[in-house]
């Protein structure tokens, strides 16, 4: 009940600031002006307050566009689509990309509508949706096969010739946001997926940040050793692991990363998941993110999913930072494969299959430009529009998620040996991630929160 009370006071802010942990909403109800402290669980550091732009800046501020890319980084060689990528991509059923996997078209007798979703792989398998698990519940043998996918559309350069549609085209602050970067995972996900073993099961796998969030120094986490995502020398190199040593589209040697060194920068929390999720307002998810002063219809909040999306783009740091360079790093693909889960959590939880595919902001240039309105086309992603992003068809046939790693009082296991179930600091049982050797685990003395080590003294 206090949350949704606290949603309705949000709709009639009129100003606000903030303190760590604390924040006090103006706001005015039957003509009387209210001022409410609210505790703030979802902030872990101090962030700048998101404002409107005046609408005399409009211009000033290139509304609605991000930073340019320099001149330094801009690329000779444009992003381009090959003709069976032009065909394949847009599609939104199996039996449309079968070619892509060269199987077959066939007639099942049990299916309501034989033609749609049937495809029929060489080694006699169906092809199915994709599985998307948390990085850290694929088995060691699937990561690895994951790993080698990804190293060999690298090596033959359609992983940074993919990454330059991004550096391009990416649409941000906006509605579009998420179905932009929805639709680009899908593409992204056939490629990768024709690299992996038939039957072609594995998707991208999500990097749920909420399980390295709570640990003492979230940069201490398993992920950021050579088992999951590599560590990094002095000048911030990559230098270990299986994305060591990755050229960037910019022709620099290796991904860059500062983990834990911004300010501004925090992983995902449970608060802010839940922020997303659990509420029925279309505006708070496919929200006007860099809305004018003059934009009525829509409210800002720290907690929308795109700002706190991009925290975790700063915590990580180096090329994550701009989102010219973030492609760069492979934690875009497992992170915005987590912003896509939590956008289908909240479909799923507030939505009914109808309105997943007809709610949208309604088109409005004091809150987003035209490259948001539902109709738009996406850029470089045609012939796909916005309207086409909320259909029911992505997750009906193309993927699916495995749900987020939990664990109880009476099975006290998330279901991997990179994972925790913390019992003592909540009152419920929270899956956490496990901690690198040499990391700091004040607060878990003598529980096995450390991965091949133990805690002591903090260590
Ligand atoms: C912004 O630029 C456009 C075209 O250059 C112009 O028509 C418009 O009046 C400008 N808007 C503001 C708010 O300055
Ligand atoms: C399978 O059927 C779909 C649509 O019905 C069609 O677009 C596709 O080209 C067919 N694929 C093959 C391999 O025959
Ligand atoms: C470990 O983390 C705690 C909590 O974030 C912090 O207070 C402490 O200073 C850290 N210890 C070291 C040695 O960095
Ligand atoms: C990456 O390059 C660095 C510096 O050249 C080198 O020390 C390191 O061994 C390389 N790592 C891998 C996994 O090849
Ligand atoms: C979905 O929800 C809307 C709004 O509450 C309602 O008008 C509509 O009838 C519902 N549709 C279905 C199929 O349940
Ligand atoms: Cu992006």
């Amino acid at each position: 009940r206090m949350r949704s009370l606290i949603d309705v006071l949000l709709l009639f802010l009129s100003s606000a600031f903030s303190l760590a942990f604390q924040d006090f909403f103006e706001y005015k109800l039957n003509g009387k002006e209210y001022i409410e402290t609210v505790e703030q669980p979802w902030f872990r550091v101090h962030h700048m307050r998101h404002r409107k732009i005046p609408f005399h800046l409009k211009n000033l501020t290139s509304f609605g566009k991000h930073e340019p890319i320099p001149e330094w980084a801009q690329n000779k060689v444009e992003p381009y689509w090959t003709e069976i990528e032009k065909r394949i991509f847009p599609c939104v059923t199996r039996s449309c990309v079968c070619e892509y996997f060269r199987g077959s078209n066939a007639t099942l007798s049990f299916e309501p509508f034989p033609s749609k979703n049937t495809c029929r792989l060489k080694d006699g398998n169906l092809l199915k949706p994709a599985i998307r698990k948390e990085i850290r519940m694929l088995t060691d043998e699937e990561r690895m096969s994951i790993e080698k996918a990804l190293n060999e559309i690298k090596r033959d350069g359609t992983y940074s010739r993919f990454g330059r549609v991004h550096k391009h085209n990416g649409v941000h602050s906006g509605p579009s946001f998420i179905l932009w970067h929805r639709e680009f995972l899908k593409r992204f996900e056939l490629i990768l997926r024709k690299h992996l073993p038939s039957p072609h099961t594995l998707g991208i796998p999500y990097w749920d940040s909420s399980l390295d969030s709570p640990l003492p120094e979230p940069k201490d986490s398993i992920m950021f050793t050579p088992t999951f995502l590599g560590t990094t020398d002095t000048n911030g190199h990559v230098i270990t692991g299986p994305y060591a040593n990755w050229t960037t589209m910019e022709g620099t040697p290796s991904i860059t990363r500062e983990v834990g060194a911004d300010p501004q920068g925090e992983f995902f929390t449970q608060a802010r998941i839940d922020f997303a999720i659990d509420q029925m307002n279309v505006n708070s998810v496919l929200a006007a993110t860099l809305p004018l002063s003059t934009c009525l219809t829509h409210v800002l909040d720290d907690r929308l999913l795109e700002f706190s999306h991009d925290y975790v783009h700063y915590y990580i740091g180096g090329d994550m930072k701009p989102s010219w360079s973030s492609t760069n790093d492979i934690i875009f693909f497992l992170h915005h494969s987590m912003v896509d889960h939590i956008f289908e959590l909240f479909r799923q939880h507030s939505q009914n299959r109808t309105q997943r595919e007809k709610d949208y902001p309604k088109s409005d240039e004091n809150c987003f430009p035209p490259v948001h309105n539902i109709d738009s086309v996406m850029r470089f992603l045609e012939p796909t529009t916005n309207r086409d992003g909320l259909s029911n068809a992505y997750t009906d046939n193309m993927y699916e998620f495995a749900p987020r790693p939990t664990c109880e009082k009476t099975r006290r296991d998330c279901g991997s040996k990179y994972l925790y179930c913390d019992v003592a600091h909540n009152s419920e049982p929270t899956c956490m991630s496990k901690i690198r050797s040499g990391g700091n685990c004040t607060g878990f003395e003598g529980m096995e929160v450390c991965f091949g080590s133990e805690c002591m003294k903090g260590k």
